[in-house]
């Protein structure tokens, strides 16, 4: 019997971890997450493909460590062996990167840095090829070089997050420069689905019309209405990194739509589509504010088109219509109870 290819992914317990592992196990690997220990449980959107680890079948595996321990992390790429690496862990809330800039940085950026180095000894002592995937970010380009980005814009990095993006897309191109590693960043505009982290504007929207239609809330509190975000389907982009790791050669990709649109834009479809109008219960607040917006964003995705042979197969409308009909299901079967940390 051949063996299941492995593959470790940080970041498990995430929105994309949790597609990517479905989207791994669907493809028969062996599928290893490293999970942060917490004190509450964090692994919800993995719990249904959770495998007890005493059946001797068994292709899901958890591990506790932190992308700020890059101890654990050499311990868990011997314990492994991988031959892809999808490094999705993240601080990954801008918002939040401007209140904790030092601990973002630490993750985000140093957290690449530690797994590329690890992988740099791991591939050189044992002469295995580990193929590594970066989850690299729209919001790089930030105040926008050029209309519309692709591989080849500039990046103008508007947060902490971003700058911390910035440098972990520069290390990944440079370990695989430096050392021949197979090293890809994917440059993924902003995706979304009904496992979105709630305190993300598409996720607040949708729960809040939820809330709304049940009478459980009346009033829905934003930021700034008017930037533009191009917005795509979480299961989707999952399929473009593992594409990615796929190739004859590592390279670099924008996974976009190639549409825009605004906060508003994104209100009016999902209220209009339970026939409520938004602006009865959106308000304004300034706490939603950041020190640096990134105004517009709207990706090209040629050469994924082209070389990978990857496209969006769902389109906004249908986006928004899932993530609203998804919270309205999951509030029938429970009663959600609002955290006030949005
Ligand atoms: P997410 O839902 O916020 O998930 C982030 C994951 O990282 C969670 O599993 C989280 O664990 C884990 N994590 C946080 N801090 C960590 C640390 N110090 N050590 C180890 N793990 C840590 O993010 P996502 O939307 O799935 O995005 C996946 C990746 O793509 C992230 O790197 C994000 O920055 C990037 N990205 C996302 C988008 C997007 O639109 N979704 C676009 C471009 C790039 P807990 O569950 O314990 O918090
Ligand atoms: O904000 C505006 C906010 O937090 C989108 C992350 O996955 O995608 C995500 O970053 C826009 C911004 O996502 C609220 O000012 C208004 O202009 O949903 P968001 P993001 O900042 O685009 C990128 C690609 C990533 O890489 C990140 O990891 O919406 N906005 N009012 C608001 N945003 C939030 N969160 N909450 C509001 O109340």
């Amino acid at each position: 019997m051949t063996e299941k290819k492995r593959a470790l992914i940080t970041g498990i317990t995430g929105q994309d971890g949790s597609y990517l592992s479905e989207f791994l196990l669907d493809k028969d690997y062996e599928v290893h997450g490293i999970i942060r220990r917490s004190s509450s449980f964090n692994t919800n959107r993995i719990d249904h493909i959770y495998q007890d680890p005493h059946n001797p079948h068994v292709s899901l595996f958890l591990h506790y460590g932190d992308l700020t321990d890059g101890t654990t992390i050499r311990r868990i790429l011997e314990e492994v062996r991988p031959v892809e690496i999808y490094n999705l862990g993240a601080q990954s809330h801008v918002r939040v990167s401007f209140d904790s800039p030092e601990y973002t940085v630490d993750t985000v950026a140093m957290g690449a840095l530690r797994l590329l180095e690890a992988i740099r000894d791991y591939q050189y002592r044992t002469g295995i090829e580990v193929r590594f995937y970066q989850a690299g970010s729209s919001e790089m380009f930030g105040k926008v070089q050029e209309v519309p980005q692709k591989e080849t814009t500039p990046f103008y990095p508007r947060s902490p997050y971003s700058c911390a993006k910035v440098y972990a897309h520069w290390q990944t191109l440079n370990y695989r420069e430096s050392y021949n590693l197979f090293a890809c960043n994917g440059i993924l505009f902003n995706h979304e689905s009904p496992r979105r982290g709630e305190t993300f504007v598409t996720r607040k929207i949708t729960r809040a019309v939820a809330r709304i239609v049940a009478g459980k809330q009346k009033k829905l509190y934003l930021g700034n209405l008017d930037s533009k975000r191009d917005w795509g389907y979480a299961k989707d982009y999952v399929r473009a990194m593992w594409m990615m790791l796929q190739q004859e050669q590592p390279d670099d990709y924008v996974i976009a739509t190639n549409e825009t649109h605004s906060i508003k834009e994104f209100l009016e479809i999902a209220f209009t589509h339970v026939n409520l109008n938004w602006q009865d219960y959106v308000e304004f607040d300034p706490r939603y504010l950041r020190p640096a917006e990134v105004d517009l964003l709207i990706g090209d995705c040629t050469k994924a088109k082209e070389k990978l042979g990857w496209q969006p197969s769902v389109t906004f409308t249908e986006l928004v219509h899932l993530m609203v009909d998804s919270d309205i299901k999951a509030l029938e079967k429970s009663n959600m109870v609002g955290s006030g940390f949005d």
